[in-house]
């Protein structure tokens, strides 16, 4: 055998194990040709007769010239296909996918991975409706919604995540005396992560193969940090009592929910234990354009998060969005330009059909992130917690240029492509950490916090209960709210299935 291809397979083999995924390498692939000299060295044995070819990865032409002896040819093993793109009906209505300033640039990310099946984003939320364009890819849930009177299923816990609509009548405590419709708020943010993409039909989800596990912990004016600190633990396989084992251990959790207090120890333990399990927990900085420094908001204030908050399709802060050293990154959640297209029912209190509606809100910002971090585990299923944070900070794009965000954004808006080629070039290292900035309502302050006035605390903005025995079952009870902005029922949300 020649030299060359003793090295060559040496090469690949190091090469392949260390450096590169087999999925979508960003370095370039190249077939190597060799020359197959004769057995005798007869005049007539310089002709090449039959050539062996071989696959290395390099970053130019060059590059492998030089490395190897004999080689007849090398050739880019240029991979073809269409560029990634998806046929959904109303996806040119994505903003946010695309290539516009405030964008992700998705499409680039799905010539790399489109997502792996065995992938598992939770999304703690209102509950989960049967969509005609999300059904498939929908993992059984849980309702972990403790009280009958904010459940609406007549019942506590069970396995029956189905949302029950989170309407509220004048004569509600928390309805400020007028009516407001059910949001859907946790099939429209479960759409954004994974609707069935390219279907022909409604929206395409960020992640197109990956699956949503639907844990439900909001209803009826919001939901009890009890109950969301067991559905965190649930959702990422740890054991609840009372409850059956989670078959399927969410790899990303998102929490598109959040109330102004202090981050209590049980969220907090929630989410270490969460953590712990491997899943990257992703929080949505909330809507009341406040500096998280100094305005406790919560979970956004508990350690080992990413926090994110909300851009607008021109790449500039939203102005409902939060904002402190604690946000990670912006993501796309509307205001001025336009609002995020999902997932959606015609029913205004109980659910009737499916609908597509557009929404606004750092809990529409927090679901493009957790799409992303699946994608990311994904290409990489092995890396921990803090990498994916890392990676999806490192990889953001700019602010646009005389942007209002200059402090207290994070680092950039988030960007997919960049994103994946970076997990698919770092190594996991379960000894990577990161400490989160540390904002008001966070770490020992928490436990010293008086969170009995409330100024802002999402759509009902109130604090139900805090310290001691406040009447749920968690040692605080602290009701937390969808962190969702406006609900901008636009001409085109009501616009049904095939409809265009
Ligand atoms: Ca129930
Ligand atoms: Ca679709
Ligand atoms: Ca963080």
């Amino acid at each position: 055998m020649f030299i060359g291809r003793i090295s060559i397979g040496l090469i690949v083999l190091i090469w392949s194990t260390l450096s590169f995924a087999q999925k979508g390498n960003p370095k370039k692939r190249f077939i190597v040709t060799f020359k197959e000299q004769a057995e005798s060295l007869s005049a007539q044995s310089f002709s090449v007769s039959e050539s062996t070819k071989e696959v290395v990865f390099a970053e130019s032409k060059e590059v492998v010239l030089e490395s190897f002896d004999n080689v007849k040819s090398v050739d880019e093993d240029i991979f073809l296909t269409v560029d990634s793109t998806a046929n959904d009906s109303r996806y040119d209505e994505q903003w946010a996918l695309g290539l516009a300033q405030g964008a992700i640039e998705i499409e680039e990310a799905w010539d790399m991975t489109k997502g792996d099946a065995s992938v598992v984003v939770a999304v703690i939320d209102t509950g989960i409706l049967a969509h005609e364009d999300l059904s498939s890819k929908v993992l059984p849930g849980y309702d972990f919604i403790s009280d009958s009177n904010i459940s609406r299923d007549g019942n506590g816990r069970d396995s029956d995540p189905t949302d029950e609509g989170d309407y509220l009548n004048p004569s509600d405590s928390c309805s400020n005396g007028s009516f407001k419709s059910s949001s859907w708020h946790g099939t429209h943010v479960s759409g954004i992560i994974a609707a069935k993409s390219n279907n022909g039909i409604g929206v395409a989800g960020v992640n197109w193969n990956s699956k949503i596990l639907p844990v439900r912990a909001l209803g009826k004016c919001g939901g009890l940090t009890s109950d969301i600190a067991d559905a965190v633990k649930w959702a990422a396989g740890v054991s609840v009592s009372g409850v059956p084992a989670n078959a399927n251990p969410a790899n990303v959790i998102n929490l598109s929910l959040g109330g102004s207090g202090p981050c209590t120890s049980v969220m907090q333990d929630a989410i270490n234990s969460a953590r712990a399990k491997g899943a990257v927990v992703v929080v949505a900085a909330g809507n009341n354009s406040d500096n998280l420094d100094v305005n406790p908001y919560t979970p956004a204030n508990c350690q080992g998060v990413i926090v994110v908050g909300s851009n607008n399709q021109l790449g500039q802060k939203s102005y409902f969005s939060n904002y402190g050293s604690s946000v990670d990154l912006l993501a796309p959640g509307g205001g001025t330009g336009g609002s995020i297209l999902s997932l959606g029912n015609q029913g205004s209190t109980t659910a009737t059909f499916d609908t597509y509606s557009y929404q606004s809100g750092t809990s529409m910002a927090a679901p493009f992130v957790s799409g992303v971090a699946s994608l990311i585990l994904s290409v990489n299923k092995g890396l921990f917690p803090d990498q994916v944070e890392k990676i999806l900070q490192d990889t953001t794009s700019s602010f646009a240029t005389g942007s209002n965000c200059t402090d207290g954004c994070g680092s950039g808006i988030l960007n997919a492509r960049l994103a994946i080629i970076e997990a698919l070039e770092t190594t996991p290292d379960e000894t990577y950490s990161e400490t989160d900035p540390l904002s008001a309502g966070g770490g020992e302050e928490s436990k010293v916090l008086n969170v009995s006035e409330d100024k802002k605390g999402g759509i009902c903005g109130t604090i139900d209960t805090s310290g001691g025995n406040g009447g749920g079952k968690g040692p605080l009870s602290m009701v937390l709210f969808v962190v969702l902005g406006l609900i901008i029922q636009m001409k085109k949300s009501s616009k049904l299935i095939g409809g265009e």
